[in-house]
């Protein structure tokens, strides 16, 4: 029987912010005591996690002193030893502040974008010192209750000049990050501007370092839309944006959930395991989840030992369903190859076209070719349920 212990390689991480939760909810206070930095990074160890990523005020409040701010950076840089963890990516609280109550980048007020900018400059070299490549930037208060109180046009003109800047210290401190925009539909605002992960993969070409960005899609994002998350990291892995995933897990149509990976929907959490795996994703597999309201520390640890050896069980998983004969057999009978007839198809040429016209392509013989999913499905849900 297989461990299914952590695999470094896969890059399994966490947030400050998520084994650190405290079990607040909009209609209840803390459920957990704080704990502190050192203890984060000594369950984090424990558990065996790969590496922590932090935002800036995760780890110090936002008024405190760069004497302060450098103290704990140290302690956080010798609790990571300690801990034999690694920092590879950091972020930007821009939305538990008041000041950020009608956004950061897209505030309708100046000042406060140029705030928001400032904070980031300097989170961006906190995140550099301990080691992080990858910047995430979630727009958490980026969007609007009501139309009428902001322009949308401006809005992404805004987003789009602050990372525009941003690139540029980017370069000229060379941190030597790749950006990687996190979208969201709602929550906490109404609607947020960027709602899924394509409305960042269109943005990136109209920036003015495009190679420097990518997304960081989150499993409960799209799927708190009613979408299909697999379809979203599909389009930015053959973009060849993918540079970060967040795992966790969510129902459908409900608030955000941030549920343990894998707990609610295995199916999902499956495919997008084999997405994942059979592309050769490198980035870290982020967990940006929480324990359940009413576990304690203990079980909060349960919790994230449980997201990674889900995901180490899914993958053993896929490579069943990789390995397995009637699956393949399955898979190459729905594919219908035709050599001649995609080797027209491929090219628009004149030529491909007059002959294409003339291709015999009979509707009714083609309707008949067979399509066994049902068969497929079941085989699929087999491997899952642990009989294949
Ligand atoms: C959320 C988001 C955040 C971001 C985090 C890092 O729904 O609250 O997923 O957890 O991922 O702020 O940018
Ligand atoms: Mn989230
Ligand atoms: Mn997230």
């Amino acid at each position: 029987m297989a461990s299914y212990e952590p695999d470094p390689k896969l890059k399994f991480t966490f947030g400050l912010w998520t084994v650190g939760n405290i079990g607040r909810d909009p209609f209840g206070e803390p459920t957990r005591e704080k704990i502190t930095l050192s203890q984060i990074l000594e369950m984090l160890g424990e558990v065996g996690a790969y590496g922590v990523n932090f935002h800036d005020n995760d780890a110090f409040p936002i008024d405190a002193s760069p004497e302060e701010i450098a103290r704990i950076l140290k302690e956080f840089k010798k609790g990571m030893k300690d801990n034999g963890l690694l920092c590879p990516m950091a972020t930007t609280n821009l939305f538990s502040d008041p000041v950020f109550k009608d956004g950061a980048f897209t505030s309708n007020n100046a000042k406060i974008r140029a705030f928001a900018i400032q904070k980031t400059m300097k989170a961006m070299e906190y995140g550099a010192e301990l080691g992080a490549k990858t910047y995430v930037f979630w727009g958490g208060r980026e969007g609007i209750e009501s139309d009428a109180t902001k322009n949308p046009i401006d809005a992404i003109k805004r987003f789009r000049e602050a990372i525009n800047f941003l690139c540029e210290w980017n370069i000229q401190n060379k941190f030597g990050y790749k950006f990687a925009f996190e979208a969201k539909p709602n929550e906490p605002r109404g609607h947020l501007y960027f709602a899924v992960t394509g409305s960042y993969l269109a943005l990136i070409p109209t920036l003015d370092h495009p190679d420097m960005c990518g997304v960081n899609p989150e499993f409960a994002h799209e799927t708190m839309a009613g979408l299909d998350f697999v379809h979203h990291v599909a389009q930015a892995i053959e973009m060849k944006k993918l540079f970060h995933v967040d795992l966790n897990d969510q129902e459908m149509g409900r608030y955000d959930q941030d549920f343990r990976f894998g707990s609610h929907s295995l199916k999902s959490a499956f495919f997008l395991v084999k997405l994942l795996e059979d592309n050769g994703y490198n980035g870290s597999r982020h967990f940006d989840c929480h324990a359940y309201r009413q576990s304690d520390y203990q079980d909060v640890r349960e919790f994230a030992k449980g997201c990674m050896r889900t995901y180490m069980i899914l993958k053993e998983k896929v490579g069943r369903w990789n390995a397995d004969k009637e699956i393949q057999g399955l898979l190459k009978l729905i594919n219908t190859e035709d050599v001649g007839m995609s080797k027209l198809t491929k090219k628009f040429s004149t030529g491909n076209a007059k002959k294409l016209l003339e291709a015999p392509l009979d509707r009714i013989e083609l309707s008949k070719a067979r399509l066994p999913y049902e068969q497929l499905d079941q085989l699929s849900n087999e491997v899952l349920m642990g009989i294949r």
